[in-house]
């Protein structure tokens, strides 16, 4: 009985530090094209990591990941936090415009009318993906980054 209990007592210190840090648990799934979001530092390159600050993977702790939210991630929080389900959240970040550049979160994802739902086919033209929490301005030739933000965001 005693080893039965403390199993479980481990079991569960063990799945409260997967939750609380240790894990990154990959929230691309619920956002159209999660998982090619583009990197504007670098042509061709995906930013897997779209809440954060840095385009690589991240896996940290939950202090360390706090400091590290874009805009969108900082959004994306919110709506957890309010209990937003995941499989929900788009349908409210799909309207905000995260990184104030202009164009809805839907309109960057290519899911402009906001009729995308989570574990459907991704909306729209991939090639016309823009990162929803990285701004950009435009200019004659298109959306870039500004100096300022590409200091920001792109290592050099
Ligand atoms: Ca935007």
């Amino acid at each position: 009985m005693e080893t039965y209990v403390a199993f479980h007592l481990c079991w569960l210190l063990f799945s409260m530090l997967i939750q609380n840090g240790f894990a990154h648990p990959n929230f691309t799934q619920f956002i159209p094209h999660g998982q090619h979001v583009p990197d504007p530092c670098t042509a061709g390159q995906f930013w897997q990591s779209v809440g954060h600050t840095s385009h690589e993977k991240i896996i940290m702790s939950a202090n360390d990941k706090a400091k590290s939210w874009n805009p969108f991630g900082a959004d994306f929080k919110k709506e957890k936090e309010n209990g937003t389900t995941l499989e929900h959240i788009w349908a409210n970040l799909c309207w905000i415009d995260s990184d104030g550049d202009g164009r809805t979160n839907g309109v960057e994802l290519e899911d402009p009318t906001c009729t995308w739902t989570y574990a459907s086919a991704n909306p729209g033209n991939a090639s016309k993906l823009t990162h929803p929490g990285i701004p950009e301005v435009k200019d004659g030739t298109g959306w870039k980054l500004s100096p300022a933000t590409k200091e920001k965001y792109c290592p050099a």
